[in-house]
């Protein structure tokens, strides 16, 4: 079964939205593999945003998303890494439709409630990176 990363960023854990976001991936029929909180450090963030490392915004994620714990999460399903990033809405807060976890809940692009995996290669890298 296909299978995809996703990691409830801080701010979903301070403004207490685990429970309604795990709910929608639970009611698209996605399962719930494994999870765990965590708290991340520069390290592991400068490789998992290796490809925002050089951008003038990234000090502020790295500040943001050493705030707090995480909810590092397997979810599973077909075809599950298009459906998350689906699921999940635009990167740009500003761009997220109403109807998906960021068009819904994201305050700012900086802090946009949720990671999703990218492509299939990308989750299994990332699956390695936070669950060993
Ligand atoms: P994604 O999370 O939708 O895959 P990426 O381009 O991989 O988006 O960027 C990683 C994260 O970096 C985003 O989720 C967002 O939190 C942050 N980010 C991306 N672009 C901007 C920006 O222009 N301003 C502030 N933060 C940004
Ligand atoms: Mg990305």
């Amino acid at each position: 079964m296909e299978r995809t990363y996703i990691m409830l960023k801080p701010d979903a854990l301070k403004r207490n939205l685990i429970g309604e976001i795990i709910a929608r991936i639970e009611r698209k029929g996605y399962k719930i593999a494994d999870c765990k909180m965590m708290t991340l450090d520069e390290a592991i963030l400068r490789e998992h945003y290796a490809h925002i490392a050089d951008r003038p915004f990234f000090p502020e994620i790295v500040e943001y998303m050493t705030s707090g714990p995480v909810l590092a999460m397997i979810v599973e399903g077909e075809n599950v890494v298009k459906g998350m990033r689906i699921l999940m809405g635009a990167t740009k807060f500003e761009e997220a439709t109403a109807g998906t976890i960021r068009g819904d809940y994201a305050m700012s692009t900086g802090q946009n409630i949720i990671h999703g995996s990218d492509s299939i290669e990308n989750a299994e890298i990332e699956i390695k990176r936070f669950f060993g």
